[in-house]
């Protein structure tokens, strides 16, 4: 299967939740305006950047003199896909070792999302180990150790209730005296709005800038695509907090209406770098706006 099938499928639920973004075409009047905004909205694509997506099609469609559907719809997906280019969709992870911390809020997929992505930087001949920083439940560590051992890459892990910022710390020395190339770090699960959770966050933040100054680092914010626009909130808060570097949208499989990641992607400015669809090893998918776009509409 293609790169594009394989999205495609991925997402075909999510396409289903949508249903046809684009309206059935009449004509480009105030009617059919109207109902691509609804839609839009319907879809996730929360109101904000769905009135920009609209206006801009608006002034293509009078500068261009639009008028057939198939041109129409491709201004639409134009507009769409620059929408979601905010920004490099790769990982920065040259030096090594180059570290990526994985952080979000309680169940919306981070530890499945390193094991699927340490698989693949595996598979792509990166030495990877992974660094348990939650430390709240002993199962989270044993959780992480089996996807190490599924992708078969390292892992290092201290007992429960270690200070997380510590492990981190050891995980940055191990990394370096094992010359790993990337040291990615999960973290327990924390609601934006706890105030201690958020601080311990920036502390890990803080450890990492001291130890690797001049590293790659990348902080993947995961998102659960199924909670819709208060995903956004979330999204605000930990980017203050820690810097996010790139978006992760998981569970794009199941009842996710995929606009999510257009608004996310528009109003937070930052990449979407990949998305999960599915619960294997394989369901993640490095992003591609054009692509993306292409599959779901
Ligand atoms: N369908 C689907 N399920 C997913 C995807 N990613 C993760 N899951 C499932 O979501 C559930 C939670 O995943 P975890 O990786 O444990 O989430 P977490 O963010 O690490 O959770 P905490 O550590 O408890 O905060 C598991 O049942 C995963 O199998 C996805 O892309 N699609
Ligand atoms: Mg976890």
């Amino acid at each position: 299967m293609g790169f594009f099938e394989k999205i495609k499928q991925g997402l075909s639920k999510t396409k289903k939740n949508i249903g046809n973004l684009f309206p059935v075409f009449r004509g480009v009047d105030e009617e059919f305006y109207e109902e691509l905004e609804e839609r839009m909205i319907l879809a996730d694509v929360g109101m904000e950047t769905t009135e920009r997506t609209v206006e801009e099609l608006r002034r293509r469609v009078k500068e261009q003199k639009l008028r057939e559907a198939e041109e129409v719809h491709e201004a639409f997906k134009d507009i769409l896909t620059e929408m979601l280019e905010v920004g490099d969709s790769s990982l920065q992870i040259g030096t090594r070792p180059s570290i990526i911390l994985v952080i979000g809020v309680n169940g919306v997929g981070k530890t499945t999302t390193i094991g699927k992505l340490a698989n693949q930087l595996s598979e792509a001949g990166k030495r990877v180990m992974l660094c348990a920083a939650d430390t709240f439940r002993a199962a989270a560590a044993d959780q992480l150790e089996i996807w190490a051992n599924r992708a078969g890459v390292e892992l290092v892990r201290q007992h429960e209730g270690a200070d997380p910022a510590a492990v981190v710390y050891d995980g940055v020395s191990a990394a370096r005296a094992r010359g790993v190339d990337v040291l990615i770090c999960d973290t327990a699960g924390r609601l934006h709005n706890k105030a201690n959770l958020m601080s311990e966050l920036g502390k890990i933040s803080r450890v990492i800038d001291r130890e690797l100054p001049d590293c790659d680092k990348e902080v993947l914010l995961v998102l659960d695509g199924t909670t819709g626009q208060n995903g956004l909130l979330q999204a605000k808060q930990f980017k203050e907090i820690a810097g996010v570097t790139g978006i992760v949208l998981t569970k794009l499989d199941g009842t996710a209406k995929g606009g999510i990641v257009i608004a996310v992607a528009d109003a937070l400015q930052i990449p979407v770098k990949y998305i999960g669809v599915g619960e294997g090893i394989d369901d993640l998918m490095p992003f591609q706006a054009r692509d993306f776009v292409e599959a779901l509409i």
